[in-house]
């Protein structure tokens, strides 16, 4: 008996902020975060769809420690709609860290999703922001093109990458996480519990080679 995946018309290659600032050398690096791109490159070409995020800050985000008095990177602080952890400033708008790494082929991304661009509410899902209310759009988008499931891949994997997986199952779409194609900033072990959370909610883990070819 065969464990791989066979890939459908109703399958998306879903590719979380594979942008500059999450890899070495950016404002919020995640270790070898650039290493994911030769791998998603090579999955792009075997999915009918792709869809892209892009975390896109204004410069003043109230996810930035530096829009805090006295704050630092990394401690948090509690915004309207609860705890938040205050970040380096990272994928300001129309900035360099912001675009896609260079090596990232964006050619078949049929949409590109922008999030975290309300200075007053960070976004790590690519559903919905962390006030927990405020929709992007790609649930609709989803359900409107008959998408349902999701193969998600980027950056980091215990952020963005977890809560755009638990929304994902948490709104009806199956989801499955990639593991060559992610990596995770790991903060007091983070990546450990994210995977837990991620499992436990019903999300798949496989490799690349699990793929059917
Ligand atoms: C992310 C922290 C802040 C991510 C984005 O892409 O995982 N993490 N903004
Ligand atoms: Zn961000």
């Amino acid at each position: 008996m065969s464990r791989t995946t066979a890939l459908t018309k109703d399958d998306l290659l879903l590719v979380v902020d594979v942008q500059n600032d999450f890899c070495p050398g950016g404002a919020l690096a995640v270790p070898d975060g650039d290493q994911v791109v030769p791998v998603i490159n090579r999955l792009m070409g075997r999915f009918e769809h792709v869809v892209m995020t892009q975390d896109w800050h204004p410069p003043d985000h109230l996810s930035f420690a530096s829009a805090h008095r006295g704050k630092t990177p990394y401690e948090t602080v509690e915004l309207s709609y609860g705890a938040q952890i205050l970040w380096p400033d990272h994928c300001r708008q129309g900035t360099d860290g912001a675009r896609f790494h260079p090596g990232l082929d964006d050619s078949r991304a049929e949409l590109i999703v922008r999030k975290g661009f309300c200075r007053e509410i960070d976004s790590y899902s690519a559903f919905t922001e962390n006030d927990r209310s405020t929709p992007t759009g790609l649930t609709g988008y989803l359900r409107e093109r008959g998408l349902t499931r999701l193969f998600i891949v980027g950056l980091a994997t215990d952020f963005c990458v977890l809560y755009t997986a638990l929304d994902a199952v948490e709104l009806g779409f199956k989801a499955v996480v990639i593991m060559e194609g992610c990596r995770g900033m790991d903060v007091e072990g983070s990546m450990e519990k994210a995977w837990e959370r991620m499992l436990e909610a019903g999300v798949g883990k496989i490799g690349e080679a699990d793929i059917a070819r």
